[in-house]
């Protein structure tokens, strides 16, 4: 409609061909109205209801009780809070405030690693917006909400046919007191492999933009060359560099040596030097004991001036006694998630946290009955998301054994059952740890977490021992993941790749040792804006064309599925995965003040060509959707 609009515009008739006039003409941006969003809306849950969700069992939308929204008054403003630090003090400023404080500080994680490490990420804007006022109001000691990257961003376009922008653009209008968090995968951004330093650099300025305060950047090989990028590029944008440092191993086993005290106190210094305001210990899979945290904690505080923010998981069952040890050592932040989304692969809970340091004079600063009240929510949307749980029912201390962060469990169970590897879960974990060793004891966090668990599934799924793979390699077609690791294209592992094993994967191909940032072309987003423009027809944003030059593929499928089927975030979450039973009637705000009334009559047979017809009213008229049964 746009093209169209501008080649019936009447300088562009006339022969003027210099297009500057369409950012100065704003006629060309009002379209026609677009195909009837009602029709598109029937057709999503027409095509739900009989198809069912995908990687969710097909089965009747089932029953939930109301949710518990905390009443808070949309009128009533938020209390000023760590955002307000910043804007005033700057990220030095913040940085200074925080080792002022005497009571350790918190980041909730519930918007992004706690759903991600618990649900497989799929938790929807949907539900995260009607959390953003109450949290804002009822939690306003938060250091930050950690609430976007990671892999948030790419699992919003792939399952929730959803924008990741305009799910950091909304939460960000509702809370406007506490700091943004997002995890920053350095080089490799929130994708699996590196990007060229300017979609690097570009990208964290759109996400400043948009509202991300602090960035938590890590790199996948703890490799500070690759992390050079991604922290000078946050200190361009005024925002908080959270450089950390991804905690494997055991500080407290001198068998495993190549990560020891000295490894993470050097690297800590390397990343105070490169200009980190805050230092991170991302201990990704909860391999971080509690006396390994005091020492850690205690040699950070000693040997660099930074604040300290300790990341783990509970999988182990041990985060809380991890906490209150690095509480002892003077940790800064530490991260929580709130009581019902916590525990297990998820962050320790906050509210368990905030008793256990009853007595101690760094207990947090919270309304333990506000934040009571955010559990009370999340308990109850969780329950959407029941089919995406991991099936965990206990804390899993194997996790000191097999070393996979809480963020890629239920991923790669998921991963596990769609090659039909489903219950053989036990020999993956167990093949995850011996891949590890074959790669030489690696850091393992997206996206190395990614190629060693691609590699463990490969191994399963063809009944390949470690022999094999060393005795017939030169047979084996492995993984485009496993390749590119060891080609270098995630950069070098500490100590080098295992070179025997690298010659086996690589078959005569030579591997970089250089900054795969360096060599990478970079990106040209005025052509991607053009391509774009001229493939979607429609006005193109800076933030489309950074997920186009991220997922390219990703990306146009999302807009295929989006043209297909309207703004579908409206749906309230069982309607998104499960459609709706029949007889029942719904409400579904399209925009503010503009509802749908759907009701569900009938569901007419299949016919030969599998195409079925759904019989609903809309606003009280009948509509008739056709849909074909994949059953
Ligand atoms: C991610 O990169 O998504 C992680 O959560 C790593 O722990
Ligand atoms: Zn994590």
């Amino acid at each position: 409609e746009f093209l169209e609009n501008v080649v019936k515009h009447k300088n562009f008739l006339s022969g003027q061909y210099d297009t500057s006039f369409i950012d100065s003409t704003n006629e060309l941006f009002v379209f026609p109205k677009r195909k009837d969003r009602g029709t598109k809306m029937l057709s999503y849950i027409g095509s739900t209801t009989i198809n069912g969700f995908p990687g969710l069992e097909k089965i009747e939308k089932p029953l939930y009780s109301e949710t518990r929204i905390p009443a808070v008054k949309y009128s009533d403003d938020a209390r000023p809070g760590t955002k307000q630090i910043l804007d005033e003090r700057g990220p030095e400023g913040l940085a200074s405030w925080v080792k002022d404080q005497k009571k350790v500080l918190l980041t909730d994680t519930t918007f992004r690693d706690g759903h991600q490490s618990l649900l497989a990420t799929r938790v929807r804007t949907h539900d995260l917006l009607k959390a953003a006022d109450p949290v804002s109001k009822l939690w306003p000691e938060l250091f930050s909400l950690e609430m976007w990257g990671g892999a948030t961003f790419d699992v919003a376009y792939r399952f929730l046919n959803e924008d990741p922008w305009e799910r950091l653009l909304k939460l960000r209008e509702r809370v406007p007191n506490v700091l943004f968090q997002m995890l920053l995968r350095a080089s490799n951004a929130v994708g699996y492999k590196n990007y060229p330093d300017n979609v690097i650099t570009e990208f964290v300025k759109h996400s400043s933009q948009a509202g991300i305060d602090v960035f938590r950047i890590f790199d996948s090989l703890n490799w500070v060359e690759g992390m050079k990028t991604a922290i000078h590029a946050v200190r361009d944008a005024g925002k908080i560099a959270e450089a950390s440092i991804c905690y494997t191993g055991d500080i407290l086993d001198p068998s495993r040596s190549k990560y020891d005290l000295a490894y993470y106190v050097s690297m800590a210094k390397q990343l105070e030097q490169e200009g980190a305001h805050i230092l991170g210990i991302k201990d990704m899979a909860g391999l971080l004991k509690p006396q390994a945290a005091y020492d850690l904690v205690s040699a950070l505080k000693t040997e660099t001036s930074l604040p300290i923010h300790l990341h783990t998981h509970d999988t182990s069952g041990n985060g809380i006694f991890t906490y209150a040890k690095a509480v002892e050592a003077g940790v800064d932040i530490v991260d929580v998630a709130v009581s019902s989304m916590a525990g297990q692969t998820s962050q320790p809970s906050a509210d368990s946290l905030y008793y256990a340091l009853a007595g101690n004079s760094r207990q947090p600063d919270l309304s333990i009955q506000n934040v009571k009240q955010m559990s009370a929510y999340w308990e109850d949307v969780r329950k959407y998301y029941q089919g995406f749980e991991s099936g965990m029912a206990a804390p899993d201390p194997e996790v000191y054994e097999h070393e996979m962060p809480g963020g890629q469990f239920s991923n790669l169970q998921q991963q596990a059952k769609a090659v039909g590897l489903g219950n053989r879960w036990d020999e993956v974990k167990q093949m995850y740890r011996r891949v590890n060793d074959m790669f030489g004891d690696v850091v393992k966090v997206t996206p190395s977490s990614k190629v060693v668990g691609d590699m463990a599934l490969y191994m399963v799924q063809n009944s390949l021992s470690e022999d094999d793979v060393y005795e017939r390699g030169d047979t084996l077609d492995f993984p485009d993941s496993v390749v590119e690791f060891f080609q270098g294209y995630l950069g070098q592992p500490y100590q080098g790749f295992p070179q025997e094993l690298q010659r086996i994967v690589l078959k005569g191909r030579e591997p970089l040792t250089v900054r795969p940032g360096e060599q990478l072309e970079a990106a040209d987003f005025m052509d991607i804006k053009e391509t774009l423009f001229h493939k979607l027809g429609r006005q193109v944003t800076m933030f489309d064309a950074l997920s186009y030059a991220l997922y390219p593929k990703v990306f146009l499928d999302r807009e295929k599925v989006f043209n297909l089927f309207g703004d579908v975030s409206v749906l309230d979450t069982p309607t998104f995965f499960y459609g709706m039973r029949l007889g029942e009637e719904i409400n579904i705000e399209i925009e503010q003040g503009k509802t749908l009334i759907v009701k569900l009559v009938s569901i007419g047979e299949p016919q030969k060509d599998g195409s079925r017809v759904v019989y609903f009213e809309l606003n009280g008229q009948p509509r008739e959707i056709v849909v074909i049964d994949e059953s």
